[in-house]
């Protein structure tokens, strides 16, 4: 058994080393890893992977075990040679080919949003991000921070559709929509372009990326186009109502400050943003999952 202050000099390591995790994940994305091990049809050996892959054979061998160590790869030796195949995990969500694949989401994370948190101190210092400058991108847009090109955006919108393949079905099983024949999913230049007639408009995970005045504007614009009856339905994911937690949720508002301008919100602070709006009946529902939902009528 060790110490309590060993025990806390390793959570402190493993904190300080947690970048290189996130980076062993994306390398073997962004070198095909995953995808080659899929359709070899047997285990690899580090040699034939670098081969297949055009890469150094000293670097793939420690790519390859450090993927082991992280249960993203399985290893078995063979007459003294490693032969690797992927596990559960990278097959089911690091192949191209899985329905459930989450790569276009891994590239987003280690294109864009890694390079803005290196920014983090200075968006605590300043409460906002300071991506124009730090990227030389024009500092009269508004919402820069997400896509500085429109292959970028593309790439958002591909990582969007990534998790909401996992997390979809659970945050409208939140709610019974059948009371809503029309449903409109709200997307696009919201703020100019008038919104279409619905019983229902979901707002997915567009509030957090605004201001309260930006969310109150959008509101407004939500609440003269719904019918009466009609409704709104918020998927964000909630923080704690002390905003302690849950931890992701705390580690996705702090992605909001350095890559929007936005924040991810209590259950009360949605509220106070749909209430003056003219939304009643407010219910928010935690999924368990990454985001939750809330229900408001108008
Ligand atoms: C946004 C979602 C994301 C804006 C920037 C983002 C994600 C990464 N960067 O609306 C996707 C998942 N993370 C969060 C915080 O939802």
């Amino acid at each position: 058994m060790s110490s309590p202050e060993e025990q806390a000099f390793r959570l402190l390591t493993e904190y300080a080393n947690g970048f290189m995790v996130s980076q062993v994940l994306f390398a073997a994305c962004e070198l095909g890893v995953f995808d080659l091990l899929a359709e070899a049809p047997e285990p690899l050996g580090a040699v034939a992977v670098a081969a297949r892959l055009g890469t150094s054979s000293h670097g793939t061998e420690l790519l390859l075990d450090t993927c082991v160590s992280l249960k993203l790869l399985q290893a078995e030796t063979r007459r003294g040679k490693a032969l690797y195949q992927n596990t559960e995990l990278s097959s089911t969500y690091l192949v191209r080919a899985s329905p459930k694949y989450q790569g276009n989401m891994l590239q987003y994370l280690a294109k864009t949003t890694y390079l803005c948190w290196g920014h983090l101190a200075q968006a605590v210092r300043d409460g906002k991000n300071r991506y124009p400058e730090a990227f030389g991108v024009p500092s009269d847009e508004l919402f820069t921070a997400i896509y500085r090109s429109e292959g970028e955006r593309l790439q958002f919108m591909r990582a969007l559709e990534d998790v909401w393949s996992i997390s979809g079905r659970h945050v409208l099983a939140a709610f019974d929509l059948s009371l809503f024949p029309l449903i409109c999913d709200v997307g696009g230049d919201f703020f100019k372009d008038p919104l279409p007639e619905a019983d229902l408009y979901i707002l997915a995970r567009v509030l957090h990326d605004w201001t309260d005045t930006r969310c109150s504007q959008l509101l407004a614009r939500v609440h003269r186009a719904c019918k009466p009856g009609g409704g709104v339905l918020v998927i964000e994911s909630l923080l704690d109502a002390d905003g302690r937690g849950p931890r992701t949720t705390q580690l996705f508002s702090l992605n909001m400050l350095v890559q929007t301008e936005g924040r991810e919100r209590t259950p009360a602070q949605y509220l106070a943003l749909l209430a003056p709006a003219g939304f009643q009946d407010v219910q928010c529902r935690r999924t368990g999952g990454i985001y939750d939902a809330i229900l408001a009528r108008r």
